[in-house]
């Protein structure tokens, strides 16, 4: 399996600590593109139209995306079926702490583009403050389910750990544990996983 693939993208991050979650890290091959909005690149948009990493490139061509859908694959494929449970009220909660944690990110990632992508003249100050208005409420919504989340990682869980450790590496002003300090603990505990440890966003070396 190829995974298409950037060290700083928290979307890339959630499908790789589930590789590690599930036994698969050592499967995957990982091959580096920085998926520019700006500019769309055949070796990315061939794989996925939408011109967006994570994509997993399976041995018989298929090519999946995106983050929910990849994951459930190696989840399924790997050791842990357990990170996304089977329907019910547990994978329900899951999938919605996954939505909400990718929500996060989204609203993160158009604040940043607007902030290093758009020409300046362009910018708009106003779009980036609803933008953090939306991480916002997702960090209170986040901090208000802590005393539900499961023990056991699952996809819900993974995500809020991919997006607080996406905040912490793009947005380190933001001061999110000052303001959900019921969240931080959480994230303390679940960021020393094997799993988040072996993943942590950077830039690329070399
Ligand atoms: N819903 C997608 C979001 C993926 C996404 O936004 N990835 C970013 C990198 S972190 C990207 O490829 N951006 C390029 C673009 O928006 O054109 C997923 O869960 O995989």
């Amino acid at each position: 399996m190829r995974l298409i693939h950037a060290p700083t993208s928290p979307f890339v991050r959630k499908v790789m600590v589930v590789a590690h979650e599930s036994g698969l890290a050592d499967a995957i091959e990982t091959v580096f593109n920085p998926a520019s909005p700006l500019q769309r690149d055949p070796a990315l948009t061939d794989a996925n139209p939408l011109g967006k990493i994570p994509v997993l490139e399976l041995a018989d061509g298929t090519a999946l995306y995106d983050s929910p859908v990849i994951c459930e694959y190696l989840a399924g494929l790997g050791g842990a079926p357990g990170l996304f449970p089977a329907a019910g009220p547990a994978r329900w909660a899951a999938l919605t702490q996954q939505a909400l944690g990718d929500g996060l990110l989204d609203a993160a990632l158009a604040a940043r583009y607007e902030a290093t992508l758009r020409p300046e003249p362009l910018r708009w100050e106003g779009w980036r403050d609803i933008q953090l208005g939306k991480i916002a409420g997702a960090l209170a919504r986040m901090e208000a389910l802590v005393p539900e989340l499961p023990e056991a990682p699952s996809i819900g869980t993974i995500t809020f750990g991919c997006a607080l450790g996406y905040l912490d590496f793009r947005f380190p002003d933001l001061d999110w544990r000052g303001r959900h300090p019921g969240l931080a603990p959480w994230f303390a505990a679940f960021d020393a996983r094997p799993a988040m440890a072996a993943t942590r966003p950077h830039e690329r070396r070399g």
